[in-house]
């Protein structure tokens, strides 16, 4: 397919409920929309970097100079017939894997759209619904982290992530845990900790925790390995992880027993079937993880995790939970098993809703003009 036009859409969507990790409090969560033209069909990818360098040292200003001034020139005007022809121009390209994410991401579903098959099915998913989990931030009080955590539960969701940071850790997984003594739940630390926290983690292990999410920093894998060496409970990855080398590097020092795939962090479709693929040669079980993303995003997370060796439920929760209205259609609502459906249709099964695209929309590039 020839590919007539590339547009991006910078949006800034409020959040139903702020939401707090040990870098920050938000209340509205910015992402750019990449739309992909050709042969009268539009492919969609969501980019999922934040306003600043908090989560990742990518922003939405790195990535619009990336996708405008040396992404989207790989590819305009080229023909593209496969997302593996994207990911050998975009190889000159160093870093920036959210920037890559979201165009390769759009160029997956206007190729799947053409073929008239779900992302699903060209990812080559045999499910067609994912199990989720929901991430509870960080609570101003215990009380008030309890009653989300109840309301979660009633609501359906069989697995739950508590964010921790020195000062809300054991005490909170405790209270949590004696009340729901069967509940799966895991924790995330978003990197806030050191080895010598090591006596925290191993005081964590009475829990019967799932895993313990990025517990040290954001680029380690050697202490990881360090603080494994001393745990029962696995450690999981996310930050560490922005490739399939930086995958393979941690699984061969044994830096962690799990890893958290985020289809923006390890840039692209592509990379995120390499990871899941190796994963599964070496018997390591991964799970979907999740940057608030629109439905846009939420639709690929959901075809991406029916994926056979996304074991664990994904941070992937229903539409409503992260926005009143979203500017895709349908909405995602939690099966009574504690999963999302796969939407039908082809490619990512959403629609953009452009008025409310465009009321959100605080900046937008159309090339060519
Ligand atoms: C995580 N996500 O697993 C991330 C962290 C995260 C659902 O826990 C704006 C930008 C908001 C980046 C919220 C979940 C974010 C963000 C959470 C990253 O570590
Ligand atoms: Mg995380």
């Amino acid at each position: 397919m020839k590919i007539e036009l590339i547009e991006l859409h910078h949006l800034d969507m409020p959040l139903v409920h702020p939401f707090e990790t040990s870098f920050g409090r938000d209340y509205t969560r910015p992402c750019i929309l990449v739309a992909v033209r050709a042969e009268g069909l539009t492919g969609w990818g969501e980019c999922v970097a934040d306003s600043g360098p908090w989560y990742s040292s990518e922003t939405i200003d790195t990535a619009w100079h990336i996708l405008r001034d040396f992404l989207i020139p790989e590819i305009l005007s080229r023909t593209v017939d496969s997302p593996a022809e994207v990911v050998t121009r975009f190889g000159r390209v160093r870093g920036h894997p959210m920037a890559r994410a979201g165009l390769e991401n759009a160029i997956w579903d206007l190729l799947a759209q053409a073929q008239g098959i779900s992302l699903t099915q060209m990812l080559g998913g045999r499910r067609d619904r994912s199990p989720v989990g929901v991430s509870i931030g960080i609570e101003p009080e215990l009380d008030l982290l309890l009653e989300k955590v109840e309301r979660h539960v009633a609501e359906g969701y069989s697995r739950v992530k508590l964010k921790i940071k020195p000062g809300w850790d054991v005490d909170v997984v405790r209270a949590v845990r004696e009340r729901w003594p069967d509940l799966l739940l895991q924790v995330d630390a978003n990197s806030a900790y050191t080895l010598d926290h090591t006596p925290i983690f191993q005081e964590l292990d009475q829990f019967d925790l799932l895993l313990i999410e990025q517990p040290l920093h954001h680029e380690d894998i050697v202490d990881h390995a360090k603080l494994q060496a001393q745990l029962q409970t696995p450690v999981c990855l996310d930050e560490s992880i922005h490739s399939p080398e930086h995958a393979r590097w941690a699984l061969d020092i044994n830096a962690c027993q799990i890893i958290n795939i985020k289809v923006g962090r390890v840039g692209g479709l592509t990379a995120m079937r390499q990871i899941h693929d190796m994963c599964a040669e070496r018997g390591v079980p991964v799970w979907c993880g999740g940057m608030l993303e629109t439905n846009v995003g939420r639709a690929a997370n959901v075809a991406l995790a029916t994926l056979p060796n996304f074991t664990l439920p994904g941070d992937i929760s229903a539409s409503a939970r992260y926005y009143h209205e979203d500017i895709a259609e349908p909405n995602f609502t939690l099966n009574d098993d504690s999963t999302l459906s796969v939407p039908a249709g082809p490619g990512l099964g959403v629609r953009i809703i452009p008025a409310r695209l465009a009321a959100v929309r605080l900046r937008h590039l159309s090339v060519p003009e």
